[in-house]
């Protein structure tokens, strides 16, 4: 780090400089990640602008109702659906896209499609292992991205004073294993029994001390904690929810595709969670993620417990 004295560091590496350096290792590349990426971070820059006021300007209200000076007020997750979907659709870099809050995939017309034939929901619906860059964000005290464009994970945290997101988590790696389940513990009563075998030898271990349990219920935040310390983070399919919660295109995958960059491992149980072909795009999965001996253990589990 560079440093005038002024504690402000002259060299910092902001992730544009990031995302140019890597494009610039790869003599073919469009320079697409990198622009679509740009538009990302604007749409986490205006969020986080308004989760900071969030309260004061009555985000958290029903959509459509008004604020004190009779303007219409998004929801927070209608208005970060919206900032994202414009800045990526207005990227040039993107076909089609698939969010939570839509029931349809997104289309997005582009000249090339136009002389190729438009994207449709088929080209969307590929295992994780084809994902090629995944990321998420962190409205917390400060704002932080997580990103891996296949060559590790890093995380890059909001300077609010030049509006830039700079490296802070370089090559984030996820603990072999770690001491820390987390699970909605209400549910127990209608957990499958590998799930119930597999917490109750972390809660009484034969030997050793048991583990500890966080959750906060909130998948973002529990999977980036799971990175930071390790452990294990779990969806699983419950008698209530056969099918478990979590979707697998938007939620299952980038997290998964992220943890298994930072050494980790993601699972339904059965198989890797990367490798599940998806049917349609807001298909639900169970979902086992974190360090690797934690997921093993629980796999041995599915193979004793499970039918
Ligand atoms: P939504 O699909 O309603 O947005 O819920 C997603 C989520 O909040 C995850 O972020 C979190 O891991 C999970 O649901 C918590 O669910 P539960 O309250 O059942 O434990």
């Amino acid at each position: 780090m560079s440093s005038t004295g002024s504690g402000i560091d002259t060299d910092c590496m902001t992730m544009a400089r990031f995302l140019l350096s890597e494009q610039r290792k790869h003599p073919h590349a469009t320079g697409d990640l990198t622009q679509l990426m740009n538009a990302v971070l604007t749409a986490v820059k205006a969020i986080t602008s308004a989760v900071r006021k969030a309260g004061i300007a009555r985000l958290y209200g029903i959509s459509g109702s008004t604020n004190i000076q009779g303007e219409e007020v998004k929801k927070l997750d209608v208005l970060a659906n919206d900032l994202f979907i414009n800045m990526i659709r207005s990227s040039f870099t993107t076909c089609l896209m698939v969010s939570e809050e839509n029931d349809n995939v997104i289309e997005v017309e582009t000249e090339k499609q136009t002389s190729e034939g438009s994207a449709t929901v088929k080209d969307a619906l590929q295992p994780g292992h084809q994902i090629i860059a995944a990321g998420y964000a962190l409205y917390g005290s400060a704002t932080m991205v997580v990103l891996s464009i296949g060559n590790g994970v890093n995380g890059f945290m909001l300077d609010p004073a030049i509006g830039e997101f700079i490296l802070t988590d370089k090559n984030m790696r996820i603990k072999p294993r770690g001491k820390i389940y987390s699970i909605n513990e209400g549910y127990e009563k209608y957990w499958f029994e590998p799930v119930a075998q597999y917490i109750k030898s972390k809660k009484h271990p034969e030997s050793g001390k048991p583990y500890g349990a966080r959750y906060i219920g909130s998948m973002v935040a529990d999977v980036h904690r799971t990175l930071k310390y390790g452990g294990i983070f779990a969806y699983p399919a419950t008698k209530e929810a056969p099918k478990g919660k979590l979707r697998l295109m938007y939620e299952c995958n980038p997290m998964a595709f992220i943890i298994e960059q930072a050494g980790g491992m993601a699972t339904n149980g059965y198989i890797n969670i990367l490798d599940v072909v998806p049917e349609n795009i807001h298909q639900r999965s169970p979902i086992f993620m974190g360090s690797k001996e934690d997921v093993q253990d629980l796999i041995e589990c599915f193979k004793k417990y499970g039918e």
